[in-house]
């Protein structure tokens, strides 16, 4: 088989790459190494910024979105029993959309299937070969068969534990990470959320975060040990510590019900450079990996490929490789600034082990600072919406 752009990964950021390509003329094959049901069971992100608002309706895949989607104006933070709202919308003039990336995935695929894109499950040990020379190729097994995929270019969009970024010598690829020393308890309930917007609440027992997916579907997480046994957390072991870490007006009001998907995740920075091997690409989380306390994971991956979709363009419309060469240096500019922003989240919201009285209180006076100042609640508004694509 031969395509122009062989993409490895049909999680989001490989199918709405795929979807803008396929718009554009510009032929592309997807391989994904699990089946579909498979990538559609994982609840991940749920808080879409305006620049993937934007790009998700670029590629014709808004009007689900735009129907069920929540356009939110602000986010609430709390400490110390109290919260204050940041008011988006007021402070610079935008939103952000919550949907979530189980249904953002739907989306994309229902829309591949519409326009006939080629995305092949369940395809095994996928290789990429001959990268730093003008005619890669890919290879994997499926169905019993060695298959290849001779292409221009490979983009990996594998997420953190693809193929690609191995693909990089270990003597030319830079990493940087800070591992978390602890981890998310995700509970999804049926119930109606605590609240009209997030709320994200710092505690000394630890930090918790309310949202949600629709009217009837709630997001809770709760930071705990890492390694925590998820068998520990009975739904009303999570209620109740959940109760004990928001303000008691936001506690009163929640209601319960039994979780119908519980997981604890660990939190990490981790950033690659370059993200450029010759004809191999990476995107989104092949790159980089972000706590979700900023809520840029997903987001993230899809300004990488708004940079990667217009040098694609250049190149196969313009014959022009100059923004090819300059996808790398300018994806990382933008990733770092995200990075930033949800590791200074991360670490003004969490309780960390070693931490002493005298740090507790540095971060309560950190968000006193933020309620009482609109230049420093437009600082964080800027980084939450989403910073120029
Ligand atoms: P993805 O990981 O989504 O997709 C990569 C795809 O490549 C997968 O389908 C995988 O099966 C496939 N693949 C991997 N190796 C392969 C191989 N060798 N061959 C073929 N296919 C291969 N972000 C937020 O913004 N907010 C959140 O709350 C949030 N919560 C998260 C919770 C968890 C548990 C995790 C893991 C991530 C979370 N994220 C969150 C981040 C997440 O949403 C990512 O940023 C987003 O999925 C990135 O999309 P992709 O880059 O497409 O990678
Ligand atoms: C979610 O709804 O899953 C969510 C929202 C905001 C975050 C992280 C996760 O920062």
């Amino acid at each position: 088989m031969r395509t122009q752009v062989c993409i490895i990964g049909g999680g989001p950021s490989g199918l709405i790459l795929s979807q803008l390509l396929h718009k554009a003329g510009i032929d592309t094959v997807v391989l994904e190494r699990r089946t579909r049901d498979y990538v559609l069971s994982r609840i991940r992100a749920g808080v879409l910024e305006f620049g993937a608002v934007n790009m998700l309706r670029k590629a014709g895949v808004g009007a689900r979105m735009d129907r069920e989607g929540f356009v939110h104006d602000g986010v609430y933070l709390a400490a110390q029993n109290r919260g204050f709202r940041i008011d988006f919308k007021r402070l610079v003039g935008k939103q952000v959309m919550v949907y979530g990336q189980t249904e953002v995935t739907q989306d994309l695929y229902a829309a591949r299937d519409a326009m006939g894109g080629v995305v092949i499950h369940q395809a095994e040990g996928v290789t990429p070969h001959d990268l730093k020379t003008d005619a890669p190729f890919v290879t994997y097994h499926r169905d019993g068969a060695e298959h290849r995929i001779d292409c221009d270019y490979v983009i990996g969009c594998d997420g953190f534990h693809g193929v690609s970024r191995t693909c990089i010598p270990a003597s030319v690829l830079n990493t940087y990470e800070r591992v978390y020393p602890f981890g998310w308890l995700g509970v999804l309930s049926q119930t109606p959320p605590v609240s009209d917007e997030l709320i994200y609440a710092n505690h000394e027992r630890g930090f918790a975060l309310c949202s949600m997916r629709n009217e009837n579907l709630s997001r809770y997480y709760l930071q705990v040990p890492v390694d925590d046994p998820i068998e520990k957390w009975t739904d009303a072991a999570f209620w109740d510590e959940l109760r004990r870490r928001i303000p008691e007006d936001a506690a009163g009001r929640i209601v319960t019900g039994a979780a119908i998907e519980k997981s604890i995740a660990p939190l990490r920075s981790f950033v690659a450079e370059p993200m450029r091997w010759g004809r191999l690409f990476l995107v989104g989380d092949a790159a980089h990996i972000v706590p979700p306390t900023g809520a840029k994971g997903l987001n993230l991956a899809m300004s990488d490929v708004h940079y990667l979709y217009e040098a694609l363009l250049s190149r196969y419309n313009d014959r022009d490789e100059a923004a090819l060469d300059g996808y790398s240096a300018c994806a990382l500019a933008r990733i770092w600034k995200s990075t930033r922003f949800s590791w200074w989240m991360t670490t003004t919201l969490h309780r960390f082990p070693d931490q002493a009285g005298f740090d507790q209180r540095i971060q309560e006076t950190e968000l006193a600072y933020l309620e009482s100042s609109d230049i420093a609640q437009a600082a964080l508004a800027e980084n939450y919406v989403g910073l120029p694509y």
